[in-house]
């Protein structure tokens, strides 16, 4: 089965994807997701100069060997542009495998371990009662597990916290990104967030009960000893996870957090090999592996570093914010169905433009994600739709602490 075109097709519907078509000479097509928030065009150009020429030909059977040959042919590893790129590749060749053999794609890694995938979603406000009308809404909507991110006094814009409700009331979910030449700056500061989260997760707890599983992303902001201490501080409150609590590529920082709560963490969502995870894993530093699919390689090295973290009792809790395009979330659906260690899943709802482009079968009931049992993926590209909304400049935001330095954002 000869890979007879690739296509790399860069769309902004309601923001920017970046999504590989491949096709066989049998007409079976395959779709990949390598979306980079912010970094969109470098990964199709990766794509576009130095993959698609090496795939015509290939047996698209062939995934390992084809993952292998990208991963160690290019000499230069890692990193996430190659990862990306890499990765659309890979669900592109399971997609494509799945179709041939007439089954949804979760067959081909053993089949389904659980019935459907439980899904958490992003409640925020700038104030309690905001954040509390904010989980009413995700309850409403089926969400069984929610992410709680807020404003702080004293900083004027935050990580996660959604835009201003609509007039219909419902809150857009929140979206990082922003359509502009230039990245905005925001500020922050590290204490007066540190006084003000426990304050937030006491009044939803004393709201919705001991039961609900929450979580809270901290976004690379704090030190070792500060992750530690909110670590501790939100001890009472029972988190589900606390993600992202120090920038994570200093592996051994989780150590000290590690020591002084027994708050479990998650971590992972800008990594993209099984090495960013070496000592975490092994030592059993963190409790949630978050790399995206779109972001590690693919199915084949997420289904690697999972079963690696199985071996200690580690879960999956794979990335799903608006910037993992459907195909990224299908690809992700497949493997949280077949995994035995999975853990939730992120679901972060694509607008309606994106649905338009991106025909998707994947459904969500209940709290509930099932990726639907078409063959493949169960996604398709409808290309008319994607050129309609041509790429648009757009940045992820940075921050600046009072006196001007930059800081984690
Ligand atoms: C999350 C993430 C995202 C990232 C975004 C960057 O937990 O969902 O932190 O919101 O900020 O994916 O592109
Ligand atoms: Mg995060």
């Amino acid at each position: 089965m000869k890979i007879r075109s690739a296509e790399v097709i860069v769309s902004s519907p309601d923001r920017n994807f970046v999504t590989l078509k491949i096709t066989t000479e049998e007409g079976i097509t395959g779709l990949g997701d390598a979306t980079l928030n912010g970094r969109e065009l470098a990964v199709s150009a990766y794509l576009e100069h130095h993959v698609v020429p090496l795939l015509i030909g290939r047996d698209a059977h062939r995934i390992e060997d084809t993952w292998q040959f990208l991963y160690r042919g290019a000499y230069w590893r890692r990193g996430p542009v190659t990862m990306a790129a890499i990765a659309a590749v890979d669900v592109a060749l399971w997609d494509i495998k799945a179709k041939a053999a007439g089954m949804p794609l979760y067959q081909l890694l053993g089949g389904a371990s659980r019935t459907a995938v439980r899904a958490y979603g992003h409640a925020s406000g700038r104030d309690i009662p905001e954040i509390l009308d904010s989980v009413r809404e995700h309850l409403e909507l089926g969400y069984k597990s929610i992410r709680i991110q807020t404003a702080v006094p004293g900083i004027n814009a935050v990580y996660g916290v959604a835009a201003q409700p609509t007039a219909g009331g419902v809150r857009y979910d929140y979206e990082p990104a922003q359509r502009a030449a230039l990245p905005a700056e925001e500020d922050w500061d590290s204490r007066a967030y540190l006084r003000h989260i426990p304050t937030v997760f006491e009044a939803v707890r004393s709201e919705f009960g001991p039961e609900l599983p929450l979580l809270h992303d901290g976004h690379h902001r704090m030190t070792p000893i500060q992750a530690a201490r909110l670590g501790k501080s939100l001890e009472p409150y029972d988190l589900f996870w606390l993600e992202d609590c120090t920038p994570a590529e200093n592996q051994d920082a989780l150590r000290l957090v590690r020591q002084h709560t027994t708050t479990p963490l998650a971590i992972g969502e800008v990594f993209n090999t099984v090495w960013d995870y070496q000592t975490l894993i092994r030592e059993q530093l963190i409790d949630y592996v978050r790399s995206a699919v779109t972001h590690t390689g693919g199915i084949s090295a997420m289904k690697k570093i999972l079963d690696y973290a199985a071996q200690y009792q580690i879960k999956s809790g794979i990335h799903g914010p608006t910037d993992i395009s459907p195909v990224g979330m299908a690809a992700a659906l497949h493997l949280d169905l077949a995994i035995h260690n999975f853990g939730i899943q992120e679901y972060m709802r694509h607008g309606d433009l994106t649905n338009e482009v991106f025909e998707q079968s994947f459904t969500f009931v209940d709290g509930y994600l099932h990726p639907g049992d078409k063959p493949g993926l169960g996604v398709e590209l409808n290309l008319e739709a994607a050129a309609a909304h041509p790429y648009e400049p757009a940045y992820l935001p940075f921050n600046r602490l009072k006196d001007g330095t930059i800081h984690d954002w």
